[in-house]
């Protein structure tokens, strides 16, 4: 089995991105399934063109896209991607767009093919907090996610694909008092617990437990 794992780079007024820094620092195999790592930059108009080439690049079975939501506390898996961009601040080719869908034949809404319940109980059991997320919001992390949602619908359908996003790292808050943070080791041991949980549900749909979720 092969998953393709991508990580944004940095945005914003912040100089690094914790997804990259992680995703860089995966085991290069994960309870048997190879690890591809592919950065990709937080530009609406290319980050999914960067993942659509990885894809036919290397085949994988399953794609995880990874990307910073600060001011969370947790590893949230996310469970939704909706057809609609709306810039809080600019991406880092300056664009800001505002109430567009991202394409106009695609569904509302895609539902991820990934057992976000199970990823994150195994994060959980790794001692890292985690907890579904319904909302990925309007931002690149959720055009990647809607974008790679569309990829299946129209071209690969028997990818499976999802999202995560993951906190500050400690030294992105030291300006950014009562902000939570989480420590680069302890989002590489909790990526790592999600996949692992994506491997071993491979085929048998999601952990039944009372899920929960992040508003
Ligand atoms: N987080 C942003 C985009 C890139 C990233 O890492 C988001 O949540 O949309």
């Amino acid at each position: 089995m092969k998953i393709l794992v991508t990580g944004f780079d940095p945005f914003g007024t912040d100089k690094v991105n914790p997804a990259i820094e992680a995703v860089k620092k995966l085991p290069d195999e994960i309870e048997g399934a190879q690890i591809i790592k592919v950065e990709i930059p937080t530009i609406f108009n290319k980050c999914a063109e960067v993942v659509h080439q990885a894809i036919l690049d290397n085949k994988p079975d399953y794609v995880l896209d990874i990307g910073q939501a600060g001011g969370r506390f947790a590893l949230t898996p996310e469970r939704v991607a909706i057809n609609f961009d709306d810039g809080r601040i600019a991406d880092n080719a300056g664009f800001q767009p505002r109430n567009q869908p991202i394409h106009e034949d695609g569904q509302n809404a895609y539902f991820t093919q990934l057992p976000v319940k199970a990823m994150a109980q195994a994060v959980i059991d790794a001692g890292i907090p985690s907890l579904v997320s319904t909302t990925a919001g309007t931002y690149v992390c959720n055009h990647i996610m809607y974008q790679v949602q569309y990829m299946i619908d129209k071209e690969f359908p028997d990818l499976k694909a999802g999202f995560m996003h993951i906190p500050f790292l400690p030294n992105q808050v030291l300006n950014r008092p009562d902000t939570p943070c989480l420590s680069l080791a302890d989002d590489v041991t909790g990526i790592t617990a999600a996949i692992s949980a994506i491997v071993k549900y491979d085929g048998k749909g999601d952990l039944a437990a009372i899920g929960g979720s992040l508003n």
